[in-house]
């Protein structure tokens, strides 16, 4: 239904309705000021807000989007199945062809659980991790975000570190016990732990690209190395690709690395914008997983056609049209253009960038961690994001997200962006 109500007016009333006015809390912009905008619909690279402006989006809602908005194929595949009716609670012939899709795209999986979130694919890897090793400690690290799982929101990024609560309330400190927080790219640290306590450990988990403390890349050899010590101490490796998984490459992180995870979480692009997870891997371990075996995991809604048929249609489409290369093509041009003006303007700018994914620190040195990123200027950025936003360019509201491109975005977007993203590196005042 369409609803005349301008983004104020509505905040208002969401505010009356909803804690803090939001379904999620980073959409709340509480780390850079106002109040959130409302989208009325959205269209390619573009969202058209419910004050009547047209912006150009590098949230992507958070990653799905990577064909843009409102994508002609994905629509139609959605349409189609809406003919045979929403949900069946039995299973159908499109969870099939999702799982056959999805084995064909990523390298180390070779039985699939659908589900309905990022966040109950990671919960259920590390269920599974923990009822096939009999172990109970899991390896986490710090600024890393695996969705709002009571044992993972420990030293978490994405919107619990913009709202400076990484350790959230409500989690009992037996819950926490059970997670060990490490700091990325610390080989050392890593080592240290398994030889202490590498009997307990079921698993480590990692965003094999940390994208929710901003974008941090690994040192060379690093996950290499959390792979050794998982098979050398019995443990399995975790890759929770929901953000990277389709985004980096058709096999996300583990195709470009060529390391092979026991098991991975999946999310975001594979629903083609609507509610999917999907957790991965070898069916060894996936057998023991309900029915089959004593892991339990469930879900009304897994498997839904709807979801399925948009889901299907986004990783089809990738498959054909191979965009990585154009995505990455973008991402690059964007995060040049930005170190220059930063550099003319002698301004301590990071610019992270794997293919359609970068982020932008201000700090003197490239962030390899948590803690140096969460030590970067996050006022200046404040003053970036506020301007892009007041230019018609809406970038994610925290300096701890990270940036997409979507093959919808033209050069003329990528060049509007940049020349708005200079003028503003030009405003900063640090
Ligand atoms: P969801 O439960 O939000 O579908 O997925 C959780 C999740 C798991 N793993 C990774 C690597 C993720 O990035 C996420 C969710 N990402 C955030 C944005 N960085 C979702 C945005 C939000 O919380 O509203």
């Amino acid at each position: 239904m369409a609803n005349n109500d301008s983004s104020s007016d509505l905040f208002t009333q969401a505010q009356a309705l909803m804690p803090g006015g939001v379904n999620s809390p980073v959409r709340a912009f509480r780390s850079v000021g106002g109040s959130p905008f409302f989208t009325a619909r959205a269209e390619g690279a573009h969202l058209y807000t419910s004050d009547g402006r047209e912006l150009i989006d590098y949230v992507c809602t958070w990653g799905p989007a990577i064909h843009g908005h409102h994508d002609p194929d994905i629509h139609n595949s959605i349409a189609a199945a809406l003919e045979r009716g929403t949900s069946f609670g039995t299973p159908n012939a499109d969870e099939v062809r999702m799982a056959k899709q999805i084995v064909s795209m990523v390298p180390s999986v070779e039985k699939v659980r659908m589900c309905n979130s990022g966040t109950e694919a990671t919960l259920s890897a590390i269920r599974l991790a923990r009822g096939y090793t009999g172990r109970d400690k899991i390896i986490k690290f710090a600024g890393c975000y695996h969705g709002h799982v009571d044992s993972l929101l420990v030293k978490a990024g994405s919107g619990a570190l913009t709202l400076g609560n990484p350790d959230s309330a409500g989690i009992p400190a037996s819950f926490a016990a059970e997670t060990i927080v490490l700091e990325y790219n610390d080989p050392e640290a890593a080592k240290a732990c398994f030889a202490e306590q590498g009997d307990q450990i079921a698993a480590i988990i990692v965003e094999p690209y940390p994208a929710n403390c901003g974008l941090i890349l690994p040192d060379s050899g690093y996950l290499e190395g959390l792979r050794s010590l998982c098979s050398a101490h019995g443990a399995l490796l975790i890759f929770d690709e929901v953000m990277t998984g389709f985004r980096l490459a058709a096999g996300g992180v583990q195709e470009l690395t060529k390391i092979t995870p026991d098991l991975t979480a999946l999310g975001k692009i594979i629903g083609g914008g609507l509610p999917v997870g999907a957790l991965g891997g070898k069916a060894e371990i996936m057998d023991h997983l309900a029915p089959l075996g004593p892991v339990y995991q469930a879900g009304t809604l897994s498997g839904n056609p709807l979801a399925m048929a948009a889901g299907i249609a986004s990783l089809e489409k990738l498959c054909e049209r191979q965009p990585y290369s154009a995505l990455h093509a973008k991402g690059a041009q964007m995060a040049e253009a930005l170190r220059a003006a930063a550099q003319v303007k002698g301004l301590p700018l990071q610019v992270p960038q794997v293919g359609s994914m970068f982020a932008l620190f201000f700090a003197n040195e490239p962030v390899r961690n948590f803690s140096q990123a969460t030590a970067s200027r996050t006022k200046a950025f404040k003053q970036l994001f506020n301007h892009a936003l007041k230019n018609g360019v809406y970038l994610p509201p925290s300096p701890y997200e990270t940036c997409f491109i979507s093959t919808a975005h033209q050069s003329h977007h990528i060049e509007k962006t940049i020349q708005v993203l200079v003028d503003g590196i030009h405003r900063i005042d640090l």
